[in-house]
């Protein structure tokens, strides 16, 4: 089954409003480099959803970082996924290593995270991936099969299909490291294995899988010639929008 190539910037905590103004602007004059037959998707802090969705060529669409499981509610400084929805906004992630680890979010609450976001109609983007240690001792296939096993868990067959799983390496994320093309493949190929045996042929066929860390305009093709890589979740370089055109241009 053709899955649609994805290219997806997460900013993390970078920009202001006026700066994410600029980058679509910039994004703007380079629209004719945004190739059909791609989605595009720039994940940005909440605060700047509003003006990308305004300012963006049309067809990059909007993602948020984050998102509270419960529709309303005493959660001080959360934000729901009624109020995502409310933005535009059609994909959130959940379960980026940076939440995991600097904000101890626990394979349950992500697993909440994300029947939340399909409940509302948004794309999760559940993001899976291993650390140094765990990777040195062999663990990489049992780490990113718990955490893609008890992320979905909620989840029906049909929603897995239309879902993405973004494997990141936590040892390649914004170090510069990257993992070769040929080991990202093996453990994405492992995932959807995984994806076959609990949820189906036809949900593995049509789940897409992301590759991040450290991903780069003169790196990204490398991933997504890879047959299990259906695109790149891309932090640093997707912050200029330059860098994210060049991106647009390396795959199409
Ligand atoms: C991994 C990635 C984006 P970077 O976190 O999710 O960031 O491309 O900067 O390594």
């Amino acid at each position: 089954m053709a899955r649609t190539p994805l290219l997806m910037g997460n900013w993390k905590m970078y920009k202001t409003v006026a700066e994410a103004r600029q980058f679509a602007e910039n994004l703007g004059q380079r629209s004719a480099d945004l190739v059909s037959g791609i989605d595009y998707v720039v994940c940005a802090p909440f605060t700047s959803l509003h003006v990308l969705r305004v300012m963006l060529p049309a067809q990059v669409k909007i993602g948020a970082q984050n998102v509270y499981p419960e529709t309303e509610g005493a959660y001080t400084g959360e934000i729901s996924p009624p109020m995502l929805v409310e933005f535009g906004t059609q994909y959130v992630l959940a379960g980026h290593s940076e939440r995991r680890t600097l904000f101890a979010e626990t394979d349950e609450l992500i697993e909440r995270k994300v029947r939340a976001i399909v409940e509302h109609g948004m794309v999760p983007v559940l993001c899976v991936g291993e650390n140094l240690s765990e990777k040195e001792s062999g663990k990489t296939n049992d780490i990113v099969a718990a955490q893609v096993q008890k992320g979905l868990a909620g989840l029906q067959a049909d929603q897995v299909a239309a879902a993405v799983i973004a494997y990141e390496p936590v040892w390649a994320i914004g170090t510069g490291k990257t993992a070769t093309a040929e080991d990202a493949q093996v453990v994405a190929k492992e995932i959807r294995q995984l994806v076959a045996a609990q949820f189906g042929e036809t949900a593995a066929a049509s789940v897409r899988i992301l590759y991040g860390g450290s991903v780069k305009p003169n790196n990204i093709a490398s991933f997504l010639a890879q047959p299990d890589i259906d695109g790149g979740l891309v932090g640093g370089a997707s912050l200029d929008a330059a860098s994210f055109a060049d991106m647009a241009q390396a795959i199409g």
